[in-house]
Parts: structure tokens; C-alpha cells; sequence
């Protein structure tokens, strides 16, 4: 038997479907038999999976990481497994491991690391595990040779979705998936492509995946959400692909082929491309169901956004605004803010410009982050951004102390170059934009806890006076909405 572990990532009642252990799941369906094992679902993962090593023949643990607070359940889990039980082979793939290939690798409860797209590394790594194949020959992998060396098999080309089956729904209770969300009642989440053919320098996506973005057709992306519809009542849906949109004839087609679903959704897509949509593609978009778009603005300076290679332009954003507020969808705009080279000057003109989008479409929800580095491919792991040096942990437990995990999750990433001063004025700034405009997507949050934050929040606003917000920490304390921040949906 084969465990696929998706370590706790979220709270319970934040969960969505896990995609990574269910597009590894789907080539092993019918092959071989396996189990996953969703520490967003179970109540001790670790003991699920100690249970079934002692009733199974178990070849090999699967280990699904991202950086952050699952890398750290990931590290707990396999940590205890190794100690328990030795024998068994424990294996680490997803944006951790291939971020940080080296780091994984350095843990002496990981024997293989997986890289990138996960779904035909595995099963050659488990041909190489019944003796069928060389460990060398296979692409995508790193691991430790008998004498505990380093190797490293480059990189593995990309397939498309549509070259692997479906998810095997069917081996998860996905009625337990589909929450409530400001989307609808039953939320889906899917990942309709793979990669960015983008070369964004904060981005971890291109770290890990290249610069390929390979989609899946629309008719089967229509076919799956169908069968989420029928089977489990899916009213509503979240895409999980860096680009939804990457070009204007395969939306139309796939906004008119999911209209007659009825879903609301969400996606993400860029601004210098849907700035260039025609107005009937918007119409179709907006007719499709879309409800609200992920933008990553990034920055209101031209100049930042140029040396991040982020390939767009303010006017396009302030665009986007525009064209958003036209259709009715409301625009979800994210700023890294804090570049190295000026950030203060960044600073300030980024919090300008987040005022001019505000005037423009005030029901734009705006995510603020400081700016993190991320290893790009050709510099993976060495911990340099352009001349500065960052010093990336090299093991996970490492990653999981409290300064690294600040510097994940963009809490505070004590970046060398950004001044505490600066750092508290974007901190401030975000609270009292958060509390001018609580966002939309906390559906748990009443009426009037909205229109207190508002009113309490709208002189500081008009009077651009964001030191020391003491009385709105204290009410958000109290309210505790959340922040529209993507990731921690
Ligand atoms: C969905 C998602 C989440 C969800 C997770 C939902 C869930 N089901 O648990 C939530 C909202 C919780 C989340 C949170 C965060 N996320 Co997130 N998230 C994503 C997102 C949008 C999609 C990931 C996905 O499902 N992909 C689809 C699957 C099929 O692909 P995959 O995960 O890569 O899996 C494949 C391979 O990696 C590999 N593989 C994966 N696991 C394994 C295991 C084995 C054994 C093997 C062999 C192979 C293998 O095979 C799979 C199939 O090919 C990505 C961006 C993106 N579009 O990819 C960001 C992304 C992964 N997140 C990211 C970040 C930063 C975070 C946060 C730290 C953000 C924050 N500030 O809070 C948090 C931390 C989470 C945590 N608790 O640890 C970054 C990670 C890179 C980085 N810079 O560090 C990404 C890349 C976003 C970005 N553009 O930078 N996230």
C-alpha cells in the first residue's frame, strides 16, 4: 500500500478538497492500492497512519508539503513515523520540497524528494522501489545514494491535466469538502492548469514549475465541475490556476460552456491581460458566473513592477478597476509591498495608488503583503535575491522556527533592507484600509460589525493618519474578521 499524507494545512472548517494528493491519487487508482490520509480532515493523522502500517504492507509514505504550517505538521508526522517505524520509506513532494529541494533533503526522516509535477515521478519511484528500475533514471527526483550522497536526477518536462485521469472523487467524502463561502452555500475548489508561463521574482510557482503553463480543455474542466454539480451539489467554485485566464478565445469558450452550471466563482488572472479583453468577453465572463477575480497588482510604482518582471503597468491595474466596477465583479487586487532597491519610495507610492484604485471601484478588496523572496530555478535553494544574500534555513526544522515561519506566512519577513518604521507604516496602513472596507468574504462576520470597524476607521482614512491605530487592533481583536487574504481562505 501507498499513503498519501496532505498534512494539516488549514483549520478543519477552512478545508477544500487537497489537489495534490488527489492528482497523485488519480494515477494509482485502479494500479495500486493506496490511502490518503488529510490531516485538514483527521483529528491525529499520525496515528491514522501508524494504523494502517501496522494492518498494511506500506511501500512508501507520500508526503504533501507547502511552505508554511503544513511543512511544519508534514515535519512532525514524518519525524515520528521514522522513529516508530524505520522500515517504512518516506517520500516529500509540493512547493516545500521543490522550493527548498535541499532543506527537505537534509531531514533524516526524508529519502526522497520529489520536484515540480509529481504524478509519473511517483509511480517510476515506486517501479525503482519494487526493484523494476534504476533510482537514477528517474527525472523530477533527489535522494540519498547508499553512502548518503546527494543526487540529484534534473528536472522533469511538464505534461498537461489532460495527459493524466480525473481525481478519484469518489475516495474522499467531498460532501465534507464543499463549505459555505462568500461564493455560495457547497464552494469547490479546481485547478483547471499547471504552471505560469511567467517569471515573476517573488513567485514560488515559477520556482518550482518552470516557466510552462499547460491548460486543461475546457470541455473536460466543464465535465468535471458537472460531475461536482450533479454528484455533490457543488454551487459555487474557487480556481486555483496562476493564470484562469491566459487567453481570450479559451475563455469565451470556457465561460459559455459553464454558464448553464450556475456556479458563482472565483479565479485569478493578470492585469495586462484582461485589461485587454473586449467588452463582450467581460459580458460572457460576468455571464459565466464570475464573482470576483485575484489580481496581483503587486505595486503602484512602474518601476518596481519592472524589476520584479512582473511584465504589467499601473494604467493596466487602474484599468482592471474600471472594467471590474463595468461588469460587476469585484476585483481581489494583491501588493508585495517593500522592494529592495527603494523601499520606501515603493511604500509611498504604492499606498498612494491603492487610494486612486479605491476611488476608482471601492468595492475592490485589497491584499496587502511585504514583500518575500523566493529562490528563483537557477539560483534554487542558494538563498540570493539579485546582490543580497537572504540566509534560507537548510532543513525544515530550520524553516519552522518562528522567524522563518514569520518570513512565510509575509507576517514579518526581517527583510535586511526594509526599515521597522516602514514596515509599521504598510502594517497600519493595511489595518485601517482592512477596517474602512471589512472584506466581504468573512461570511461569518454580522452587519454591524462591518459598520463599526467603517466608522470607526473613516477619519483616519480621510485624514491619511494611519500611526498607532490602537483603537482599531482593539476592535478587530474583538471582531476578529478576517483578512482578505487569499491563502488562509
Ligand atoms: C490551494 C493553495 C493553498 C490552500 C491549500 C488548500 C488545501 N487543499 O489544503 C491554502 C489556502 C490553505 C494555502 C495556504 C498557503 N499558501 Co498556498 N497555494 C495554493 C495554490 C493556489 C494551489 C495549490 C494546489 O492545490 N495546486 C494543485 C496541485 C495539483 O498542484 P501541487 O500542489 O503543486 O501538487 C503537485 C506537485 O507539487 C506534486 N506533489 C505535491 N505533493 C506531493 C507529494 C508527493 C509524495 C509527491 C510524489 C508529489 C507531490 O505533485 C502534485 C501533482 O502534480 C498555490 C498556487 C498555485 N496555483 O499552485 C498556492 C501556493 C502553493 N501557496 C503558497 C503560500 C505562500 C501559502 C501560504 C504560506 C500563504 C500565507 N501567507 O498564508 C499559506 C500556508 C499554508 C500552510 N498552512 O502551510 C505559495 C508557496 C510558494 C512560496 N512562495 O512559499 C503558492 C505557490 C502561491 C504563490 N504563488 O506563491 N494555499
Amino acid at each position: 500500500m501507498i499513503i498519501l499524507f496532505h498534512p494539516r494545512a488549514t483549520k478543519p472548517r477552512n478545508s477544500r478538497l487537497p489537489l495534490a494528493v488527489l492528482a497523485l491519487a488519480a494515477v494509482l487508482e485502479g494500479k495500486v492500492d493506496y490511502e490518503i490520509v488529510d490531516g485538514n480532515a483527521e483529528d491525529n493523522a499520525t496515528q491514522r497512519i501508524l494504523d494502517l502500517i501496522s494492518t498494511h504492507n506500506v511501500e512508501l509514505l507520500g508526503v504533501s508539503a507547502m511552505p508554511g504550517p503544513q511543512m511544519v505538521a508534514a515535519m512532525e508526522t514524518s519525524r515520528e513515523i521514522r522513529r516508530l517505524r524505520p522500515e517504512v520509506p518516506i517520500c516529500w513532494g509540493g512547493y516545500f520540497p521543490s522550493i527548498y529541494p535541499d532543506a527537505a533533503l537534509n531531514a533524516r526522516y526524508v529519502d526522497y524528494v520529489v520536484r515540480g509535477q509529481g504524478e509519473d515521478t511517483l509511480l517510476e519511484l515506486l517501479d525503482a522501489l519494487r526493484g523494476n528500475r534504476e533510482l537514477d533514471t528517474i527525472k523530477g527526483l533527489l535522494y540519498k545514494d547508499m553512502f548518503g550522497l546527494r543526487r540529484d536526477n534534473g528536472e522533469r518536462p511538464m505534461k498537461g491535466p489532460d495527459e493524466f485521469p480525473w481525481s478519484p472523487f469518489h475516495r474522499l467524502p467531498v460532501e465534507k469538502y464543499l463549505r459555505p463561502s462568500f461564493f455560495g452555500k457547497r464552494t469547490a475548489v479546481h485547478h483547471a492548469s499547471i504552471g505560469c508561463p511567467f517569471n515573476c521574482s517573488f513567485c514560488g510557482v515559477h520556482a518550482a514549475y518552470g516557466n510552462k503553463e499547460k491548460f486543461e480543455s475546457p470541455e473536460r474542466t466543464v465535465a468535471i465541475l458537472t460531475h461536482l454539480v450533479k454528484n455533490y451539489g457543488a454551487d459555487s467554485v474557487q480556481f486555483y490556476d496562476m493564470n484562469f485566464f491566459l487567453r481570450e478565445d479559451k475563455a469565451r469558450e470556457l465561460c459559455d460552456g459553464m454558464a448553464h452550471l450556475n456556479l458563482r466563482w472565483w479565479c485569478e488572472a493578470r492585469v495586462d491581460i484582461m485589461s485587454r479583453y473586449s467588452d463582450e468577453t467581460w459580458a460572457s465572463i460576468k455571464r459565466a458566473g464570475c464573482a470576483m477575480i485575484f489580481f496581483g497588482a503587486e505595486s503602484g510604482s512602474d518601476w518596481v513592477l519592472e524589476e520584479m518582471q512582473k511584465g504589467i503597468t499601473t494604467a493596466q491595474t487602474l484599468e482592471i478597476a474600471r472594467r471590474t466596477r463595468q461588469f460587476g465583479i469585484i476585483p481581489e487586487f494583491s501588493f508585495v509591498i517593500g522592494n529592495p532597491n527603494d523601499p520606501d519610495r515603493d511604500t509611498h507610492e504604492t499606498l498612494r495608488f491603492i487610494r486612486k484604485i479605491k476611488r476608482i471601484n471601492p468595492d475592490s478588496e485589497i491584499i496587502i503583503q511585504h514583500y518575500t523572496p523566493t529562490p528563483q530555478p537557477h539560483q534554487a535553494g542558494d538563498g540570493m535575491y539579485g546582490n543580497i544574500e537572504v540566509p534560507f534555513p537548510d532543513t525544515p526544522a530550520g524553516w519552522a522556527t518562528e522567524e522563518w515561519m514569520n518570513f512565510t506566512l509575509r507576517i514579518d519577513t526581517n527583510a535586511p533592507w526594509l526599515k521597522r518604521k516602514t514596515k509599521l507604516l504598510i502594517d497600519n496602513f493595511e489595518t485601517v484600509v482592512a477596517s474602512r472596507w471589512p472584506t466581504v468574504q468573512d461570511i461569518r462576520a454580522p452587519r454591524w460589525s462591518r459598520i463599526f470597524l467603517q466608522v470607526l476607521s473613516a477619519w483616519r482614512y480621510t485624514l491619511h493618519l494611519y500611526r498607532f491605530p490602537f483603537e482599531l487592533h482593539l476592535a478587530n481583536q474583538f471582531i476578529a474578521l478576517r483578512r482578505p487574504k487569499r491563502e488562509s481562505l
